[in-house]
């Protein structure tokens, strides 16, 4: 039995990236496994967010999750800021990483870009990231590629701390799938699939409706080439059609390739467009059921309890360790 935990954002409505490169993995894993998954709505606020609108996506989140197929009897489903151990184990983590290693995260290094006002937050979202990970024990953490080099800021914070004080945590492995784990923007296939990307067309969202997911697959940029194979050098946009496709329709892209080698882009990503309508409709009526009920914020309350039940004994161990509070 592993100890898994992951996080989303609820940033926006997640993307196709999102779910093909992560949260499409966390029902299976929920077999065998104790899982925790959680809506990280304190890592939302690094960059500004409208308040009432926040208030929405986590509870969209929320229902996301549960249509994808988490089953809150068998894993334990929380809203981070409901669950305060995050924030003080994050402060304490805080406080044993260097500014250093930090500034060297290629997220905070996109994401403070040309941008005049950075918030602290955004320098120090990786030690509050390594915190949600370790209090519960973790031994598997399913992400997307981007989240490779704060686990492995999260694995070293935590050995850190073990060398220092003795073995306060277990140290995580990372689980990225092999295939999806960088869905790339549909304007521009050289850069990752966002929640945040300005421009609408670049990201398919999880409860996009049928017309708009067809309109930005047929959109999106491919070469002048016509013909379809897999090289994300030479042809980027194409590769991540294929990728998008075979993860949707459950088919090889060796089979892609000699399907659609001679049949040009226009009837290939007509059929890449209903692959992903036949792969987000379930979860899109599950959700629209879901969405209204009380049972959501039942199934939220339980989960605060329970991860805050876990969450706490792992802080008081570490507040012991590192001489914090009178109780030696
Ligand atoms: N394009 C992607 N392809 C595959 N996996 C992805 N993930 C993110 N983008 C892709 C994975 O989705 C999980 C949740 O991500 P997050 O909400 O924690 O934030 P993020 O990684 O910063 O994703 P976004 O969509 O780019 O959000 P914003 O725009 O708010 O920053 C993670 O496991 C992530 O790896």
């Amino acid at each position: 039995m592993s100890i898994i935990f992951s996080g989303v954002q609820p940033t926006s409505t997640p993307t196709l990236g999102n779910y093909l490169g992560a949260i499409r993995n966390f029902p299976e894993l929920q077999e065998g496994n104790e899982c925790y998954y959680c809506i990280v709505d304190q890592h939302a606020i690094t960059v500004p967010q409208d308040s009432q609108l926040l208030h929405e996506r986590i509870r969209k989140l929320a229902a996301i999750y549960l249509a994808v197929g988490i089953d809150p009897n068998q894993s334990t489903l929380f809203i981070q800021s409901e669950v305060p151990a995050h924030a003080q184990l994050g402060w304490i983590l805080q406080c044993y990483c260097y500014i250093g290693e930090l500034e060297r995260m290629t997220q905070f290094k996109d994401k403070s870009k040309g941008k005049d006002a950075v918030s602290t937050g955004l320098l120090t979202y990786p030690p509050l990231m390594a915190a949600d990970i370790l209090l519960y024990n973790t031994n598997l953490v399913p992400v997307g590629a981007d989240q490779k080099q704060h686990l492995e800021l999260t694995r070293n914070v935590a050995e850190r701390l073990n060398n220092k004080y003795g073995e306060l945590f277990t140290v995580p492995e990372v689980f990225i799938p092999p295939v999806g784990a960088r869905i790339m923007s549909l304007v521009e296939p050289t850069k990752k699939m966002s929640k945040s990307d300005d421009n609408q067309k670049a990201t398919i969202f999880i409860l996009d409706s049928e017309k708009d997911i067809t309109k930005k697959i047929k959109s999106a940029t491919t070469d002048s080439d016509q013909s379809i194979y897999y090289d994300k050098e030479q042809k980027p946009g194409i590769s991540n059609l294929l990728d998008i496709y075979s993860l949707c329709s459950g088919k090889s892209i060796k089979d892609l390739e000699n399907e659609y080698r001679d049949q040009g882009y226009g009837s290939f990503k007509t059929d890449v467009a209903e692959a992903v309508v036949n792969t987000l409709k379930p979860i899109q009526e599950k959700y629209y059921n879901l969405i209204e009920t009380n049972q959501l914020d039942e199934i939220l309350d339980d989960g605060a309890s329970k991860a805050q039940s876990v969450a706490v004994k792992t802080l008081a161990r570490v507040e012991k360790a590192i001489g914090l509070g009178r109780h030696s």
